[in-house]
């Protein structure tokens, strides 16, 4: 961000912005920019505002802190007045400030170590948080900074300082397949093990946009959309897609994903498109993080060939540029049952789920193109290597559990949650709230996604949250 402010020469104007005691609001990398340096571009210096620098987490936990977690408030502010102490704020991040100025620090949270999630200084406010993706709590800071950049803040009723632990809460996702139905329309589906047809007719449960403004009501952390026939459609011809993420992000305030066809291409006239640029048009259409399926199975095959990074894979690309903490992976493994260990090259488990002929073992096998074509690889190869190209996320799904309603696969997010130390999503076979309990106590996964259940309104997300309440920590529902 400084390296490109220097370029087109706006530090000074910015500089000079913040020196007339205007009032200004940064936000995450906003944040970071106001101090002297940062251990995320060593050789770029910083605005220099507020004395300290910018650290990368070295903790025992996930990196990046992807999700909703609390501020204790140091000092008095209205940017936080009419808030429930409770309330939780969206954070996305590898890196955090410290600041050597004690009288700016205006929140602090706790992930692994105490950081300084806020700071103020006379006209100057800034949040490692989201508030433009923290639902209603998010949209008061936003009312609160306004009505105070007419008044002084120090008029405005305020807050009570809040002390103690702030904790991360586990996030429960709604996911919307989204293609084409045969008539042509953009339509929300739902496959059993991946086949969407029923009757021979795409299965349609709703409208893309109107669903994922339910869901933002009804308490959903986070909202993915997967445009599952994105391997034979590009995206940026499939301009639906698109107007979709501007449509939703109108109107809904919690984190935006989309998946589906990025990759690089070349169109019918040979014009290239990179990732990159597909990437792009997606976040500034409003997604938060993109997610890669098939081109992350190619870009691990060829990376296991030649043993070296290009840096010119979409994930490698993507992560450059936007931060790791932008890239999901979405895997899309199958169990293959063998009678031993050592029947084939990849990890394999002892598991408590046989097979047909009563095998005992089974390996993950990666498919692409939405489950039709199953690859020479694991899953928890894969995410492996993913991490090491610079992916921020997994989100697991699993082909046998796929719209079963019976449960998810806890071998298998044990065993990719313990061969990476980024965030897991765990997808695929929720049927009732209990399953979301089980899959939080008997893996790390830091978050749970669904589908059918929510689209069929047989569970609906505040009956997961009732029922995780006071078990697991999660963002209430106010
Ligand atoms: O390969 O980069 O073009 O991305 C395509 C994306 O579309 C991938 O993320 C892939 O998972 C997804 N996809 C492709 N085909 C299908 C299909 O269903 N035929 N959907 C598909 C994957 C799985 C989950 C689902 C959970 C929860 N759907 O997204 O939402 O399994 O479902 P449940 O709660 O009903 O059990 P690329």
């Amino acid at each position: 961000m400084m390296h490109i402010m220097d370029q087109k020469q706006y530090t000074q104007a910015l500089n000079d912005f913040l020196l007339t005691g205007r009032p200004f609001l940064g936000i995450c990398l906003g944040l970071h920019a106001l101090f002297e340096r940062s251990e995320e571009a060593p050789d770029v210096k910083g605005l220099g505002i507020i004395p300290g620098f910018v650290k990368k987490f070295d903790i025992d936990l996930s990196v990046p802190h992807i999700g909703w977690n609390g501020i204790s408030i140091k000092k008095e502010s209205g940017l936080f007045a009419g808030l429930d102490q409770s309330e939780k704020f969206y954070f996305v991040h590898s890196y955090y400030v410290v600041s050597e100025d004690e009288s700016a620090v205006l929140t602090t949270t706790n992930y692994g170590v105490e950081f300084v999630s806020g700071i103020q200084k006379d006209n100057i406010t800034a949040t490692q948080f989201h508030p433009e993706k923290s639902g209603r709590a998010g949209l008061l800071v936003f009312k609160n900074f306004l009505e105070s950049a007419y008044e002084s803040v120090n008029e405005q009723p305020g807050s009570i300082a809040v002390s103690g632990k702030t904790k991360l809460t586990k996030r429960i996702i709604a996911c919307l397949d989204v293609r084409s139905n045969d008539q042509g329309d953009l339509v929300v589906t739902k496959g059993d093990q991946y086949d969407v047809r029923e009757d021979g007719n795409v299965r349609n449960l709703g409208k893309p946009v109107e669903l994922a403004e339910r869901y933002y009501m009804e308490g959903a952390d986070e909202i993915t959309f997967l445009n599952i026939t994105g391997f034979r459609d590009f995206p940026l011809e499939d301009m639906p897609m698109i107007e979709v993420l501007k449509a939703t992000s109108e109107n809904v305030f919690v984190p935006l994903t989309i998946g589906g066809g990025i990759r690089n291409y070349t169109d019918k006239n040979g014009k290239t498109y990179t990732a990159l640029e597909v990437a792009a048009e997606y976040f500034r259409s409003g997604a938060d993080k993109i997610s890669i399926g098939s081109d992350a199975v190619l870009i691990v095959e060829e990376y296991l060939k030649s043993g070296q990074k290009t840096g010119q894979s979409s994930i490698e690309q993507i992560s450059e540029v936007y931060g790791s903490q932008a890239v999901v992976i979405s895997i899309d493994p199958r169990r293959i049952y063998v009678t031993s260990p050592e029947d084939v090259k990849h990890i394999v488990i002892e598991t408590k789920e046989k097979g047909p002929k009563n095998e005992q073992y089974c390996w993950y096998q990666c498919t692409i193109k939405g489950g039709r074509e199953g690859r020479d690889l694991d899953a928890v190869t894969l995410a492996r290597v993913c991490e090491e190209l610079g992916a921020g996320e997994i989100l697991l799904n699993c082909i046998d559990k796929d719209g079963t309603g019976a449960g998810f696969d806890i071998e298998l997010i044990n065993l990719v949650k313990s061969a990476v130390s980024i965030p897991v999503i765990a997808s695929s076979g929720a049927g009732c709230p209990e399953h979301f309990y089980e899959v939080f106590k008997e893996t790390q996964a830091e978050s749970a996604l669904a589908a059918g259940i929510f689209h069929r309104r047989e569970v609906p997300i505040v009956d997961v949250k009732t029922y995780l309440k006071d078990k697991v920590e999660i963002r209430a529902i106010l």
